[in-house]
């Protein structure tokens, strides 16, 4: 174990100093929650060993940020809450965690053992709530094993497929005290940052899958969330090149290449651009670091059945869950593409020359597409059309930039429209749980993590109604973040369905118009109300160079139902055995 830290901590301490000494020892970045009684041991010590750690006013909202801190760093956020409501406001952040892949460590206070099940305030069977949202949860039952066990939450959040873990801490461990040798401070680097360990597909199966791929003449990658916490956006990139491989990716896969690279034929699924009906005439996908799960494969409706798959993914059993496998590549993704580069290289020159037709089909057909896309990407249009704002977002976010989507339309329209510029995480949907709300949130956790680098949040008016609190932790923090409300005065995604399935009936789809730009001002923060297109650009410059509070632009979109969906949504229309479905 790789124990290289000075100055390790030694002497007797409360469970929570120990605790804060193994967080700090590990390198854990800002974190959120918010205290209660039997986590004051660790609050205290938190400042003195040097952590920094931001109150939020809703524990769900401090998952969020860790969660976005994590998918910016791939190091694990961290987050915390009391006992009781504390701990089961968690329970949505950590399932977007959990579905994600995203390493976090979580703590939560409980009951002093002294008393437990005897009508304790607040008290409530929260490991029994909380089990199923984490990767695993950890009761921790002796001050003196504290140290051992945050070792373990680190190893468990990075290793394998990442995910949230639970630290469960009764009062007594918290409070009582524990003489420690300096040796039980140590921590194992690899596994501060995901992936800790990175495992390679078999070799048998590395080259029946290259010789799948390399008689493939229209062959196809389709790459998930796994491509960022696997880091194998250069190996993506180098291999796509040398076999003229076109990239299509999930909404969380955004990014894997950049959307600018010619091989990059955008989002695939739900929303799609020309990527479906690539998948449709490919004779062979290679999908990596992807569930194809139900918005990737539009319910199920892709890809066709004879077109053979070779899945590259980190758990080996979700290989063939949703769509059969040819050929399974058990293994890290940046490994299993390392791998296949290697094994198709004597080949490269003489793959490149097979397909140029088929790459060169590329860029015509995208122009194809936006050619027919550009009255709504252009458009003049007030209210503002939601692909004019998109098209603003590519047009003024440098290449550095992160953009946090939240669940509602804006993560589905940016989604397929916003393009990022170079490799990497530069888009965050929360697409582990769709949750509406992470908008806000997940873009103070971004800035916080990335505090150089400009961060635009993309949120629905609903998603931002439910976390306008956070907007006081967001100014307390001093980010300088710059948060969009796509403002339809509408619970939007729920109206266009009614509209398109219920015949217009709306029920509890209205929101009452607001002016978020002022609440933000009135708030401490900056604010801008935008109902011409033409003024978003300037908008988005000015919130970027606010760099120590934040901007809200309030942008006034489509309120009409009929035009809010980015494309035919296929759960709207009735699917019979034999339909092709838009
Ligand atoms: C916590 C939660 N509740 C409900 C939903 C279902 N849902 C999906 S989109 C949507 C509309 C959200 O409204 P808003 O945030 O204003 O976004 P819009 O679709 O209008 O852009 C809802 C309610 C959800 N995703 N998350
Ligand atoms: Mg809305």
């Amino acid at each position: 174990m790789a124990a290289t830290l000075q100055n390790r901590p030694s002497g007797r301490m409360t469970g929570g100093r120990a605790l804060a000494e193994m967080l700090h020892l590990s390198g854990a970045g800002p974190m959120f929650g918010m205290g209660g009684f039997q986590l004051l041991p660790f609050y205290d010590a938190m400042g003195q060993v040097g952590l920094t750690h931001n109150l939020i006013n809703d524990e769900r909202c401090g998952a969020f940020a860790a969660d976005a801190y994590a998918r910016v760093t791939n190091r694990p956020g961290v987050c915390d809450g009391t006992l009781g409501p504390g701990a089961t406001n968690l329970v949505t952040g950590l399932v977007e965690s959990l579905n994600g892949g995203i390493p976090i460590v979580a703590i939560a206070g409980d009951t002093n053992r002294a008393h437990s099940w005897k009508n304790m305030t607040q008290e409530c069977r929260q490991a029994e709530i909380l089990k199923p949202a984490v990767k695993e949860l950890i009761r921790v039952e002796m001050t003196s094993r504290i140290p051992e066990l945050v070792r373990r939450a680190f190893a468990i959040a990075t290793s394998g497929r990442p995910g949230p873990v639970l630290l469960d801490v009764p009062e007594d461990v918290a409070h009582g005290s524990h003489d420690f040798a300096p040796e039980d401070f140590v921590v194992d680097e690899a596994t501060l940052k995901a992936p800790a360990r990175r495992i390679r597909p078999g070799r048998a199966d590395i080259e029946r899958a290259a010789r799948l791929i390399a008689k493939a003449k229209r062959p196809l990658l389709l790459t998930g969330g796994g491509i960022h916490l696997s880091e194998a956006w250069d190996a993506l990139t180098r291999f796509a090149e040398a076999q003229s491989i076109p990239v299509a990716h999930t909404m969380s896969g955004k990014g894997g290449i950049a959307c600018v690279n010619p091989l990059n034929v955008g989002l695939f699924g739900r929303y799609s651009r020309i990527a479906n009906d690539l998948i449709e005439a490919s004779d062979c996908l290679i999908v990596v670091g992807c569930k194809l799960g139900e918005i990737a494969t539009k319910r199920f409706a892709l890809p066709p059945a004879h077109i053979p798959v070779i899945h590259l993914e980190i758990v080996a059993e979700e290989i063939g869950r949703c769509i059969p496998a040819e050929i399974a590549l058990w293994g890290d993704a940046r490994a299993g593409l390392e791998d296949l580069a290697e094994a198709l290289s004597d080949s490269a020159a003489s793959a490149r020359a097979a397909r140029a037709d088929y790459v060169g089909e590329l860029s015509p057909r995208m122009q194809a597409w936006e050619d027919d896309a550009a009255p709504r990407l252009n458009s003049r249009d007030r209210p503002v059309h939601m692909a004019r704002l998109c098209r603003e977002l590519n047009r003024t976010l440098p290449a550095d930039a992160i953009l946090v989507a939240d669940g509602g339309f804006a993560g589905h329209w940016t989604g397929l429209l916003y393009d990022t510029k170079t490799p990497g995480r530069h888009f965050i949907p929360d697409r582990g749980f769709a949750s509406i709300g992470y908008g806000l949130p997940g873009g103070m956790g971004a800035a916080l993590a990335a505090p150089d680098r400009p961060v635009v949040a993309i949120s629905g008016d609903g998603g931002f109604n439910m976390m306008l609190g956070e907007l006081e932790t967001a100014r307390r923090s001093g980010c300088g973040l710059t948060v969009i409300v796509v403002n339809n005065a509408a619970s939007g995604y729920v109206k266009a369905l009614q509209h398109a399935m219920m015949g217009g009936r709306y029920q509890s789809a209205d929101l009452v118009e607001m002016d978020y730009a002022a609440i933000a001002r009135t708030m401490g923060c900056a604010g801008i109300r935008v109902e011409d297109p033409e003024a978003l650009s300037a908008a988005l410059v000015q919130g970027m160079a606010e760099r120590d509070r934040p901007t809200v632009i309030d942008v006034v979109v489509t309120r009409d139902p009929a035009q809010m969906l980015p494309a035919v949504d296929n759960r709207t229309v009735e699917i019979k055995q034999g339909d092709r479905v838009a």
